[in-house]
């Protein structure tokens, strides 16, 4: 079922000359920057695309509530449990912004589920690292929402419309987030030698699986060209990760941390750190489901919808019986 709804379309863009009439319509409404809506026309591969990144986006943000979530009973004051709590309940928010978004384009949100929970539908590689100690928080906030915010911004001028409107509303939400995690490094980083040295380790471990997130080099994306030109996508994968180094370098250095990493130098040409490439066997080992927490996120996923189970339950007994009886009273 999922195969058919969101086989990838990495064949190449199409030529121009080779498109039909509705296909060439099609592309001058993006290329004018008109959004598309879900009325209308699109090529089937457009839709396909969409489904597969906004419902791995909306996976995203779901999986990455357990990292958190893990931490929220041992938040070390009453002020940042409820931090937390809010943060990851805007999390949850944020997937039911984009399955919504998802199902305007004709895939039901438990198609979606079921194809995240059989393993056939990617989530972020990030959510498949632990969060060990407190000071993970905080770089999870800070460089994990950070990359989020800077791969999601530009999305919010994103070629289809209920997409980038959710979008809008995420990136808000994300900023909060970006920025409760660097106050949460500040403290650590100002902290005794102890916390300092925590912050300092969520650091080097974080610091290359948030560099992955933005997607295997440009010249290993199989799907940014076709992206680009119907702007699902507004970025390739390495002008976002470069931003993001640029931007959180300095951002270490003000927190008195280090980056770990030897070869990164200003490059006064480019206009931008010289930075080292994170592992890429790494990243395809973990997107193959060989993370340190693949197996744990999918297993509390699968537990977290057997549970609910009365609950939908309930609900479609209760719908069924009003329906019922509306039919009985007409
Ligand atoms: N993890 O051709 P490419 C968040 C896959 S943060 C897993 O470049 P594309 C949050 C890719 O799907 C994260 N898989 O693909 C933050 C493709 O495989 P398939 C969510 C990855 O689609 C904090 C293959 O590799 N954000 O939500 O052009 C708290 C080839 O890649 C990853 C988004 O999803 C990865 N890191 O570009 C809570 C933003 N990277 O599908 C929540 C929207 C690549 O052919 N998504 N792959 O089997 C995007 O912008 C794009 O989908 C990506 C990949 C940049 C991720």
């Amino acid at each position: 079922m999922y195969a058919q709804m969101v086989k990838s379309t990495g064949e190449g863009v199409k030529d121009r000359d080779a498109m039909s009439p509705e296909e060439a319509a099609f592309q001058d409404k993006v290329d004018a920057d008109i959004k598309i809506e879900p009325r209308d026309w699109m090529p089937e591969g457009y839709r396909k695309t969409l489904i597969r990144q906004i419902g791995q986006h909306a996976h995203s943000e779901i999986v990455g509530q357990l990292p958190e979530g893990n931490w929220i009973t041992r938040a070390p004051t009453l002020e940042r449990k409820m931090i937390l709590l809010a943060k990851v309940q805007d999390e949850a928010g944020h997937g039911l912004y984009l399955y919504s978004a998802a199902e305007t384009l004709g895939v039901t949100r438990d198609e979606l589920t079921e194809a995240l929970l059989s393993g056939k539908m990617k989530y972020s590689s990030i959510f498949n690292y632990p969060t060990l100690t407190w000071a993970d928080i905080g770089a999870v906030g800070w460089l994990v929402d950070g990359a989020a915010i800077m791969n999601q911004v530009p999305l919010q001028r994103t070629s289809y419309g209920p997409y980038s409107r959710a979008m809008i509303r995420i990136c808000k939400e994300e900023s909060f987030h970006q920025r409760q995690g660097y106050d949460i490094m500040m403290k650590m980083a100002q902290g005794s030698e102890a916390q300092k040295k925590m912050a300092q380790d969520a650091l080097n471990r974080f610091w290359y699986p948030s560099l992955m997130m933005f997607g295997p080099s440009d010249a290993e994306s199989v799907h940014s060209a076709q992206s680009m030109a119907w702007k699902i996508k507004i970025n390739t994968n390495d002008e976002l990760r470069q931003k993001f180094v640029d931007q959180t370098v300095p951002q270490a250095e003000y927190l008195g941390l280090t980056v770990p990493d030897e070869n990164l130098k200003w490059n006064e040409e480019k206009g931008g750190y010289d930075f080292s490439e994170p592992d890429w066997s790494e990243f395809f080992d973990v997107l193959k489901g060989n993370g340190p927490c693949n197996h744990d996120r999918l297993n509390d996923r699968v537990k977290a919808w057997e549970d609910g189970q009365w609950v939908r339950d309930g609900l479609l007994a209760h719908a069924e019986k009003k329906a019922a009886r509306k039919v009985a009273a007409e």
